[in-house]
């Protein structure tokens, strides 16, 4: 891991914030990503199940946490297997965590060897009267391969058929979408290397450049700042590009006029960052371009103010597509008569501005959480209101990451160059 060391007494209080939602009686489970393959001996890299992360801090493959709050013994009220570490494994692939570090990491006291997982469990499971287990409920979860949680959960009810199950996943999805000070303090860490890249791109993108090169920059700053990497696949695109909303091929040249939509950003300690900035080329925005670009900030500031405690998504995305339907007739995108024809179900504005204003973020990029309750202090989003106009070659969104206080709103991304003329004195700065 490139992060420093997290103090475990955010993950026992995490961990707290869990066994206060589990049944009276209950023993719960969670279980590591597995490493998935590539061909010949290759594998893609790991990157820890975020709850398993959230519970107990530890970044590595073959680790099962157990939470038994109603033990008989008291000892297995938290208990942890990892992998176990040797000299073998230490040569090869340099040395895991041994049961000591494990304590260090986790705030876990008892540590077990994985292989010793079964026979431990055997003395546990039967005093339990429910056994959670965790699933990935994420309602835009697209898996084709079996994951680990699915395998263990399979494997568990074939073992304990007649126990009661239970879903952990409503769970985690309510804890997680508190964010602590702790949290909070990852996040902001997250966001400035996400600036870092961010100023160091200003400097370098001029016409000419290809897509794939401005890649390079930003990799290249986040490592050096302790990232593991990307946050989620960078959308580097110009021009054309920019409208196509996932593009990800990154592999075209960035041409004078063109303006560059930048959806990139940084991931620090399992923790993400989402940014989106839009600069023109050549360092100048045309009228007509800075026109655009004015008309989505607008938006985005009024987006902003209104992710407050006690909103609701409803509202919210109303009101924001209110603002974006006043903008796009001031753009002459669209007539009032359209406006007023609209299919409620699918008004005008959708036609230049057809995503989502805000996600829940945090471990994972598109955070788990509910939209269909209102907003509470602690909660991160996203703000990222965009317009996309392909008969003009032009894509512009603006996206910050805001947690949302007791008294209003607190932006992660408040130091990264917002404004137009702000954008353009640093492209031009020599
Ligand atoms: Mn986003």
């Amino acid at each position: 891991m490139k992060y420093a060391s997290i103090n475990c007494s955010l993950f026992i209080e995490n961990r707290n914030k869990f066994k206060q939602s589990l049944r009276p009686g209950a023993m719960a489970m969670f279980v590591s990503n597995d490493i998935l393959p590539t061909n010949a001996d290759g594998s893609m890299g790991f990157r820890q199940n975020s709850d398993l992360f959230y519970l107990s801090g530890i970044d590595q493959e073959d680790i099962i946490l157990l939470i038994f709050p109603d033990v008989k013994d008291g000892k297995h009220k938290e208990v942890l297997f990892v992998k176990e570490t040797s000299a073998l494994i230490a040569v090869w692939e340099g040395a895991k965590l041994n049961k000591e570090q494990a304590t260090r990491v986790s705030g876990i006291e008892h540590v077990y060897w994985f292989h010793e997982f079964e026979k431990i469990l055997k003395t546990l499971v039967f005093q339990a009267e429910f056994i959670y287990l965790n699933s990935n409920e994420h309602t835009r979860r697209s898996i084709e391969t079996e994951t680990s949680e699915m395998r263990f959960s399979k494997w568990m009810r074939e073992k304990f058929p007649l126990h009661k199950y239970e879903r952990s996943a409503p769970i985690m999805h309510k804890i997680r979408a508190i964010k602590s000070a702790h949290e909070v303090e990852l996040i902001q860490q997250a966001s400035d290397i996400t600036e870092k890249g961010f100023r160091r791109l200003l400097k370098f993108v001029k016409p000419g450049v290809w897509e794939h090169e401005v890649e390079a920059e930003l990799i290249h700053e986040f490592i050096r700042n302790k990232s593991a990497g990307f946050a989620y696949g960078p959308i580097i695109a110009s021009g054309l590009n920019a409208c196509v909303l996932h593009y990800v091929e990154n592999n075209k040249q960035c041409k004078e006029g063109d303006v560059l939509l930048l959806d990139v950003a940084a991931e620090y300690a399992n923790y993400a960052s989402d940014l989106t900035r839009a600069i023109p080329v050549n360092g100048k925005f045309t009228k007509r371009q800075k026109e655009v670009y004015n008309s989505v900030l607008s938006v985005f500031k009024s987006a902003r103010s209104m992710l407050s405690v006690g909103n609701t998504f409803e509202k919210y995305n109303k009101t924001v597509g209110e603002l974006m339907t006043e903008q796009l007739l001031k753009l002459g995108l669209l007539k009032s008569e359209e406006v007023k024809m609209q299919n409620a179900d699918w008004p005008a504005y959708k036609k230049y501005f057809m995503h989502g204003t805000s996600h829940f973020m945090g471990l994972d990029v598109h955070d788990v959480g509910f939209f269909n309750e209102p907003m509470q202090a602690g909660m991160v989003f996203t703000c990222e209101p965009g317009i996309y106009i392909p008969e003009e070659n032009l894509g512009i969104r603006i996206e910050n990451d805001i947690l949302i206080t007791d008294d209003g709103q607190m932006d992660f991304m408040k130091n990264i160059p917002i404004e137009a003329d702000e954008i353009e004195d640093l492209m031009n700065k020599k």
